[in-house]
């Protein structure tokens, strides 16, 4: 007989925030990791009261509520990979942290919402420095989108010049690698560029015009958490995610707000 929990598939955990109306946040994670064969594990952060159009609240989870809703997964189930998205609160955030410090999780994919793609804050003001300086040195990757890599750096993307000084920039305020997922970037191409301990890739792909895409890029780092999980390298990991989000972009769909979800 094989050990207990040998025959599992591959598990993937997502600490962030739900989206009851599915397109982003714990349900896009979920979505992604099933896509790539995981079996699906989540923490919700906060619960977010919103849709396409907008958020409308939140009900932000505490230290106490995050911390028990992730012991019971790792007394049960051998996480293979882990990812971080919306984490509201400074005590949020440092108990986040804590978890990955005092328990056998692995290093995280750190997505670092900071709002909505309607426009929306997701974190507190206060707590983007608790994120940065507590967080980014323990994840595996910190995956930005363009908005993300300006506030973290205060430098402007135009380009793949400004991308690859904000990616050295993020890594030097503690992280190891960084990937700023560049979709939302006005240019030909959707380029996503890789900066892991100062060797810089660059990833291309095919950018399908028009609306920003709820969803995407949690999807995007979802679905790399995921192919950790089965064991891939970083580089493959991000250049499997990539052709996986096209192929739901470019079959996206408009909700009744005429904004485009990824199904
Ligand atoms: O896409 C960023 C994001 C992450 N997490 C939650 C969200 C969103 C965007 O709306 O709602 C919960």
């Amino acid at each position: 007989m094989s050990e207990p929990g040998s025959d599992l598939p591959p598990v993937a955990l997502t600490i962030a925030g739900l989206d009851p109306s599915g397109g982003a946040g714990v349900i896009a994670d979920i979505r992604a990791f099933v896509a790539f064969g995981c079996f699906p594990t989540a923490a919700i952060s906060s619960i977010t009261f919103q849709n396409t159009a907008g958020v409308f609240g939140f009900s932000h989870q505490s230290a106490e509520t995050v911390r028990a809703q992730v012991l019971p997964i790792l007394e049960d189930l051998k996480v293979a990979s882990v990812k971080t998205g919306m984490l509201p609160t400074r005590e949020v955030i440092a108990e986040v942290a804590r978890l990955f410090r005092e328990t056998n999780l692995p290093s995280p994919v750190v997505d670092p919402v900071l709002r909505s793609t309607s426009g929306a804050t997701l974190i507190d003001d206060d707590a983007r420095e608790t994120l940065v300086l507590e967080l980014f040195p323990l994840a595996r990757v910190v995956t930005p989108n363009v908005y993300e890599a300006e506030h973290l750096t205060g430098l402007k993307i135009l380009d793949e010049g400004t991308m690859r000084q904000a990616a050295e920039k993020i890594r030097d305020s503690g992280a190891r690698a960084v990937l700023i997922k560049g979709g939302h970037l006005n240019i030909q191409e959707a380029v996503d560029m890789l900066d892991e301990g100062g060797r810089v890739t660059t990833f291309r792909g095919k950018r399908v015009a028009g609306a920003q895409i709820h969803g995407a890029g949690c999807t995007l780092s979802a679905a790399i958490v995921a192919c950790l999980a089965n064991g891939m390298e970083l580089d493959e990991s991000i250049r499997q995610s990539k052709e996986f989000v096209y192929k739901l972009i470019s079959r996206a769909q408009f909700t009744e707000n005429g904004v485009r979800i990824l199904i």
